[in-house]
């Protein structure tokens, strides 16, 4: 896998812009996309230009590491790291050409959350509950599935923690189109769900961890 150490970049999403129309406009993914995920990008760059010895490890290495590094490099490590994982992570699971879950993730959310029309209603109060900015994740951690949220650019990665989806909910990620009305924009994020990645995810979570 390339770029997924530093020196990172900001490749081009799989999709064009406008192409979540008329579900997530072209104008927020330009600015998400092309202004936030890509200041993150830059702050992460530079940090590690000044830190050789973090500059071999991806960005689920590097969100791990933050415990074990010097006081000062914690929060910013934490932040921009999680700000670059979250955002990549993010689009990687959004698609112009939605197709409904199949498969073992299907039967997951049946059992785990009676359906899928339960689950979105469940996920959708996670969404709702995360105060201020932070992120709403569907992970898988020893094939179970659980809804956490997180604040800031934190991320649930953790000890066998897998995430498969994800929803952002800072304000930059909805404000253009839905201003202050949440909900509106977690509906339409259901919209154009990755749920192909997501099962992929899912598989890959059962062999082996995110390296
Ligand atoms: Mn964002």
């Amino acid at each position: 896998m390339t770029n997924d150490r530093y020196p990172f970049v900001n490749l081009p999403l799989p999709y064009a812009y406008d192409a979540l129309e008329p579900f997530i406009d072209a104008a927020t993914m330009e600015v998400h996309h092309r202004g936030h995920l890509q200041a993150y990008i830059d702050k992460l760059n530079a940090l590690l230009a000044a830190e050789p010895r973090l500059q071999g490890l991806t960005l689920p290495q590097l969100i791990r590491s933050v415990p074990t590094l010097p006081p000062r490099l914690r929060t910013a490590i934490r932040d921009n790291a999680g700000g670059v994982y979250n955002h990549r992570l993010y689009f990687s699971l959004l698609t112009p050409e939605p197709k409904a879950p199949t498969g073992m993730l299907s039967r997951k959310i049946e059992q785990t959350f009676g359906g899928m029309k339960p689950f979105t209603e469940q996920f959708t109060a996670a969404g709702m509950s995360v105060f201020g900015s932070g992120y709403a994740w569907l992970a898988a951690q020893n094939g179970t599935l659980s809804i956490l949220t997180t604040p800031n650019q934190n991320t649930p990665l953790g000890a066998g923690v897998t995430p498969l989806l994800v929803l952002d909910v800072w304000e930059h990620a909805y404000y253009l189109k839905h201003q202050n009305r949440r909900a509106d924009y977690i509906r339409s994020w259901f919209r154009v769900l990755n749920w192909n990645e997501a099962e992929r995810r899912l598989h890959k979570a059962l062999t082996m961890n995110e390296r």
